[in-house]
């Protein structure tokens, strides 16, 4: 240990099991954190992404989107792919495309991470060390193959890391969890973590509207003319749900 520095930010998940509640931080002090989609195997998943911006947010640290393993997108793939980089890049979030094996985007992330503290997370299998390993090839983190069948990738990662990178940043390798969990957020305030909802809440009929079922409400109607994503509002009623049900009292 070089220094020790106050903790500004930090983002965490509650333990399950016996210590239940308990607060696990994965990762503090950070510039960024980005989450690893990949093109394929396993495919893109948005929720996992809406739900790290959210908890990111929530935090206050910034977030971005790395598209890995580009590799493997077929003409096929094409249009959701750049559904998928257009909606977070119209979001005003970072998105780089990368193929780690390849070698396709690595400088452009290395120029990202260039003098930051920069967390990457994701989904199992998305490439996460692979990725690091390949900006930093003396790092030789495990690297976990994915199972084509299932499209889930075996959990490699333990526990996170401070890699320093030549380029004077660092990077953090998180556990590669399935969920991140968004607490210590008020369910009525969660649009205003989903800045392509945000613009509406204050024009719904009801003051108290949860853009779910309420008639007016200015958020679905947008959603309806196309000017947020659909996928994005599934995704904040998903959370909605997840916060309702942290609520809930335990007897
Ligand atoms: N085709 C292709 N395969 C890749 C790419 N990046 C990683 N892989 C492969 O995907 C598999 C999983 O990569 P990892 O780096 O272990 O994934 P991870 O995100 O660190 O996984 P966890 O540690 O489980 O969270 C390995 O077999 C890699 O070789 C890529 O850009 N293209
Ligand atoms: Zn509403």
């Amino acid at each position: 240990i070089t220094e020790i520095h106050d903790r500004t930010n930090k983002l965490s998940r509650r333990a399950a099991g016996p210590r239940e509640g308990q607060e696990h931080i994965l990762v503090a002090n950070v510039d960024r954190i980005w989450s690893v989609q990949a093109v394929r195997l396993p495919a893109l998943n948005a929720r996992f992404l809406d739900r790290l911006l959210v908890a990111a947010a929530a935090c206050d640290i910034p977030a971005g989107l790395i598209i890995n393993k580009i590799d493997l997108m077929t003409e096929a793939d094409k249009p959701d792919v750049m559904d998928f980089h257009l909606r977070y890049a119209n979001l005003g979030y970072p998105v780089v495309t990368t193929s780690a094996t390849e070698g396709d985007g690595l400088d452009r992330l290395n120029d990202a991470f260039e003098e930051q503290i920069n967390a990457i997370t994701g989904p199992s299998g998305t490439g996460k060390s692979t990725l690091i390993n390949a900006l930093e090839p003396d790092l030789d983190l495990r690297t976990g193959r994915v199972s084509a069948k299932t499209e889930k990738g075996t959990h490699t990662t333990t526990h996170a890391e401070l890699h320093p990178l030549s380029n004077e940043g660092y990077v953090i390798d998180t556990p590669g969890i399935r969920e991140f969990g968004v607490h210590d957020v008020h369910p009525k305030d969660l649009a205003h973590y989903f800045p392509d909802l945000e613009p509406y809440v204050n024009a719904c009929q009801f003051p108290d509207c949860t853009h779910d079922h309420e008639p007016d409400c200015a958020v679905k109607a947008a959603v309806e003319r196309g000017d947020v994503h659909t996928e994005r509002h599934e995704s904040y009623l998903a959370i909605l749900e997840s916060l309702r049900e942290e609520q809930t009292p335990e007897y």
